[in-house]
């Protein structure tokens, strides 16, 4: 794998900063993804062959997909909540594959990271923290660590190796969504040393029976508009994970370019949204969507978005889910009506 000059030069910064630390934390996102629980998993790794730092991952939320429940249990990840953490008893804080303000992570509005490592569009805070490596082409922050682990030449054992080349074939669905040479090339030099069996294993995760009533309330929610758009509700989750892995599966329906999916968990309304689109970006159609009322972010073709409920009333937030799927038709420039559903029952 060639790193690029770039990365030598920056996992050198990296690694000094990370030195002067006693304790590190490593904040990923809320609900995490494969790509997120990797890469904490990378910058933990950099730390522990390089400094003497005490490393805590932590993230709010859960982890709920079968497919990243399977990932956490197999890496054996000591994961801790971080509503129960201070970030200033912490020498160095750290966000992997998010970062401040951005909505999908727990750390304290008002408080920057030191280190902040991501592929995500950059932020105007994130500009201010003392080391930030934002490479919006990457398509995944996974790729991003593993350059790290190669320049500084460390060990890649197989449950890390493994994690990295599980995140960044999830966040690019197999190479096949945004990824870049870089992505391969991580790929090539993962390959080898990951678990192949485990990775089998981990794509079919156990699901519990919760699952499928889940997917059963989505399928018959669903509304197909114009015969390209899909809109879901799944009401109230449990699992938020549910979400995009539903709005990824309506993507997968022959005519479907563009897909919208939310659902209500710990007081908030959570989004997906799915295109395949060329003239469409996700990650600005969800930034239009949610405008003031709350927070959301992505990548081209999938993007994620929040709105905090607290103090609405139940009739309030059904008016608010309304108006999303509403302006959502609006700004795609679909009608309303009329509209057919998914799958009849
Ligand atoms: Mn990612």
């Amino acid at each position: 794998m060639n790193v690029s000059p770039r990365t030598g030069k920056k996992a050198v910064s990296l690694v000094g900063l990370l030195k002067e630390a006693k304790s590190m934390l490593i904040v990923m996102q809320d609900n995490p993804d494969p790509d997120s629980i990797a890469s904490a998993l990378g910058l933990r790794k950099i730390a522990n062959s390089q400094t003497d730092a005490q490393c805590t991952i932590a993230f709010d939320g859960t982890v709920g997909r079968a497919e990243n429940r399977a990932l956490v249990q197999y890496i054996n990840m000591n994961l801790r909540s971080l509503t129960e953490m201070d970030p200033a008893k912490f020498d160095v804080t750290c966000m992997v594959d998010t970062q401040p303000g951005t909505g999908n992570n727990s750390f304290p509005a008002g408080v920057l990271p030191d280190i902040v490592i991501d592929h995500h569009p950059v932020r105007q805070t994130t500009r201010k923290c003392r080391f930030t490596d934002i490479r919006r082409n990457y398509g995944s922050t996974s790729t991003i660590l593993c350059e790290y682990l190669k320049s500084i030449e460390a060990t890649i054992e197989p449950p890390l190796a493994t994690a990295l080349l599980y995140g960044i074939r999830s966040d690019t669905q197999d190479l096949g969504r945004e990824a870049i040479k870089a992505d391969i090339d991580a790929i090539y030099y993962l390959y080898p040393l990951a678990n192949k069996r485990v990775l089998s294993q981990i794509q079919r995760g156990c699901v519990n029976r919760e699952y499928f009533q889940m997917l059963a309330e989505a399928l018959k929610n669903a509304r197909v508009y114009k015969n390209s758009v899909i809109i879901a509700s799944l009401g109230l989750v449990n699992n938020p994970d549910m979400i995009g892995e539903v709005a990824d599966l309506f993507g997968r329906d022959d005519d479907v370019t563009c897909t919208l999916c939310y659902g209500l968990s710990a007081e908030k309304i959570l989004i997906s949204i799915r295109t395949s689109d060329e003239g469409i970006e996700a990650g600005k159609l969800v930034h239009r969507l949610v405008g003031r009322k709350g927070t959301g972010g992505g990548h081209k073709t999938y993007a994620g978005g929040q709105i905090p409920l607290a103090g609405l009333t139940k009739a309030a937030s059904a008016r608010l889910e309304q108006q999303i799927s509403r302006e959502f038709l609006k700004l795609l420039r679909v009608a309303e009506h009329p509209y057919t559903k998914l799958i009849q029952i």
